[in-house]
């Protein structure tokens, strides 16, 4: 059995879409990010890092409980356990592992800071906080990032060792968020095709089903509503 300590957030669900998709027995166990849980010190035992996902794999190495943090390294844990989305061929591994890395050390920070500059900041009730200089800077990163990708699926089914792995499953959920980065998500064909292909794989149907129930209010639509009304009003 599995523990899954998570949110309803790009980096969690790459943890929950290995988990459906392997068929692991797992539990989820909700870690409030807005209240602050993850400064809980029980969590930080497991997570010293302060954030979210984190697996407890109660029938670890040996038979030993592992607690681990960092979804790339959780991915490539639950890779290495099931045999499972991460090939053998030493080629298509390392591919595997550089798109990977590409989401971990890139796409994903890049794309969390378009989040916040260009969704969270304009939120604050404390003024204008939002500087034009990062949400231009962010914003440009981000449609830089999807321009690789989009070249990068232009020749190829999947991001990597032609075949859907860990490294699609790592970089997906932040693409399902691309109207907070500002990023026009049909302006990069290639990624759509990618992106629909994955969202209606049924292990991740069901993930964005349940997400859906739990960000609610927090759809496309009510985001327009809420916070592109917001921006407008303070332009
Ligand atoms: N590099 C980490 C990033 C994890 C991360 O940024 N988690 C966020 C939610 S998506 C979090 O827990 N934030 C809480 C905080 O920073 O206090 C990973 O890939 O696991």
């Amino acid at each position: 059995m599995i523990d899954l300590y998570t949110a309803a957030t790009p980096n969690g669900q790459k943890i929950h879409i290995m988990l459906e998709e392997t068929g692991l027995a797992y539990r989820t166990r909700w870690v409030s990010i807005d209240r602050g849980d993850q400064f809980d010190p029980e969590f930080l035992r497991i997570s010293p890092n302060n954030k979210i996902p984190v697996i407890v794999d109660h029938d670890g190495p040996g038979g030993r409980e592992l607690a681990l943090f960092e979804s790339g390294a959780i991915l490539l844990y639950l890779a290495d356990k099931t045999g499972r989305f991460l090939p053998e061929s030493p080629e298509e591994r390392w591919e595997t592992m550089q798109w990977l890395m590409w989401q971990i050390g890139g796409f994903g920070p890049m794309l969390g800071q378009a989040h916040h500059f260009n969704a969270y900041a304009p939120m604050r009730p404390d003024g204008p906080v939002v500087l034009p200089y990062a949400q231009e800077r962010y914003t440009n990163e981000a449609a830089r990032l999807y321009g690789v990708l989009d070249k990068r699926l232009a020749g190829h089914e999947y991001v990597a060792a032609e075949q859907y792995t860990i490294a699609d499953m790592a970089i997906f959920p932040w693409c399902r968020l691309a109207y907070r980065q500002r990023v026009d998500i049909e302006s990069f064909p290639h990624v759509k095709r990618w992106f629909d292909a994955i969202a209606s794989r049924p292990a991740v149907a069901r993930d964005m089903e349940r997400l859906e129930d739990i960000v609610d209010g927090f759809s496309e639509e009510s985001w327009e509503i809420s916070f592109g009304g917001r921006q407008r009003s303070q332009a």
